[in-house]
């Protein structure tokens, strides 16, 4: 490659290596290569590409510690975060490592013959990934997509590319054919929208901003090819009057500070009952300040860097003017530091609207059930979303009426490789993971035979 970037250690803002990046001619002969191996890839038994995908797997569970190590000193991420990270990627392999022999088709009763549909893989897949969680978010994307028989090229961030670059390099120790799963570095001007345009790559996954992903989708429509969208949030944490308020704000700062707020599921406005608005605030206030940002080397800390100097910039940009409540605090000197801030907002607020990737919770107050349904539902987004209540009739109605892809009743979890993913609204298209996600990197074909 001719030319190259610098990938820089975030908690130190130290160079740590350089990478090549790619330029057209060089996308263009991963695609040829991803044709070619997917060709026989498709071919195989499925018996054969299942016991590929747990070999895969296994190298990646024998990986954890090189692949966690890897993502503290790229991403900034606490080594216990990371280590989650990488194991996910193992249990995601193994989860689509299943789906090669249960892609059955449909034996349809029809007139003068015998009718079945046949799950035809696309050929090969573009998955471009953003720097938030550079290795769980791509294999949400290369598993399915090669349980499925397709060919993947993926593209990291430049901000983040090496546990995805390792990720490859495993892949072919694990035995998977030479140019069926390739990381391809450089930007996504390039790298991202060559894949955007080639005409061999027949289906795009996207994750990554409102803005890019709603260029992406327009590029993929004039090149008639099905894209699938992961992108922004502004996830409401609903705290109703009848909830279990210690716990719903000792579980608020990790439900919006995990990974310094740099997550598409961030719970990033907490909506809180009026009548129960002072005794929660009194009770987040030293959650927060007791939140370990520091060395993410450290098993202690719980919250790193954020990823970039002009991130940072960006992010204090949402303080100027604000009323901050409370904060917690951070590291001085190199590095890119934030500390956790809580700042209370209206419904109008920059803060209260607008996607802030950092460590910046808004507080809102609500009076009754259908004013917190409201407020929930009033942004662009409709991404995640938690509801804190005890009275299961209020679940029920408030997570029916709420326009989120992913909510949870009395905690804050959003990703579990079995349970479907995704967004509304301006959050997305389609559903990564779950039990459907190899067949969405399937075409469905008919076959009648008159007999
Ligand atoms: P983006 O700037 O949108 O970048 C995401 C990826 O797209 C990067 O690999 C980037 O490459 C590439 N890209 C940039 N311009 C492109 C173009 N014109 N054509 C094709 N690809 C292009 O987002 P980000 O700042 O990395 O990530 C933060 C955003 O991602 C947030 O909005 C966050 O909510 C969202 N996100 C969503 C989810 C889900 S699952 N919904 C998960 C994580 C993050 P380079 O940067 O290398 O040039």
């Amino acid at each position: 490659m001719s030319s190259t970037f610098t990938v820089i250690n975030p908690a130190t803002a130290q160079a740590i290596r350089e990478i090549g990046r790619a330029s057209v001619d060089e996308v263009d002969e991963a695609i040829a290569q991803a044709v070619r191996a997917q060709r026989a890839w498709a071919g195989r038994a499925p018996v054969a590409r299942a016991d590929a995908l747990r070999a895969f797997a296994r190298a990646v569970e024998d990986h954890v510690e090189e692949l966690a190590q890897l993502e503290v000193l790229n991403s900034g991420h606490p080594i216990g975060s990371a280590r989650w990270e990488a194991s996910h990627v193992a249990q995601v392999l193994n989860f689509y490592a299943g789906a090669p022999e249960r892609l059955s088709g449909l034996q349809i009763p029809v007139a003068g013959g015998l009718d079945v549909t046949f799950h035809e893989p696309y050929g090969v897949v573009g998955i471009i990934v953003p720097w938030n969680f550079p290795m769980t978010i791509a294999s949400w994307g290369f598993a399915p997509a090669l349980a499925a028989g397709n060919a993947v090229v993926l593209k990291p961030a430049e901000l983040t590319p090496l546990t995805a670059l390792r990720l490859g390099e495993l892949a072919l120790e694990a035995g998977l054919p030479e140019g069926l799963f390739t990381v391809v570095t450089g930007s996504g001007s390039v790298v991202g929208q060559r894949f955007v345009s080639h005409p061999d790559v027949r289906k795009v996954v996207f994750t990554g901003s409102t803005e890019v992903g709603t260029d992406v989708a327009a590029g993929c429509a004039r090149n008639l090819k099905p894209v699938t969208l992961e992108l922004g949030g502004k996830s409401a944490n609903i705290v109703f009057d009848d909830a279990d308020l210690e716990l719903a704000a000792a579980s608020a700062p990790g439900a919006v500070f995990d990974n310094a707020g740099q997550d598409c599921c961030a719970r990033s406005r907490i909506l809180v009952q009026r009548s129960v608005y002072d005794r929660f605030l009194e009770l987040l206030e030293p959650a927060v300040r007791d939140w370990q940002v520091g060395d993410p080397a450290l098993e202690s800390t719980q919250m790193g860097p954020l990823i970039s100097a002009s991130h940072r910039s960006t992010v204090a940009s949402f303080l100027d003017g604000a009323d901050i409540a409370f904060h917690g605090s951070a590291p001085e000197g190199d590095g890119f530091w934030f500390a956790p801030h809580v700042v209370l907002a209206s419904p109008q607020d920059r803060l209260a609207q607008e996607e802030v990737f950092g460590p910046v919770v808004a507080v809102l107050p609500f009076d009754d059930e259908a004013d917190g349904i409201r407020l929930a539902n009033d942004t662009i987004y409709g991404l995640a979303g938690s509801i804190w209540t005890e009275n299961l009739g209020r679940a029920v109605r408030v997570s029916r009426a709420v326009k989120s892809g992913v909510l949870s009743v009395n905690s804050h979890s959003s990703v579990r490789y079995s349970t479907p993913f995704g967004g509304m609204k301006a959050s997305g298209l389609g559903r990564e993971l779950g039990p459907d996600a190899a067949e969405h990197f399937t075409e469905t074909k008919n076959v009648f035979f008159a007999t």
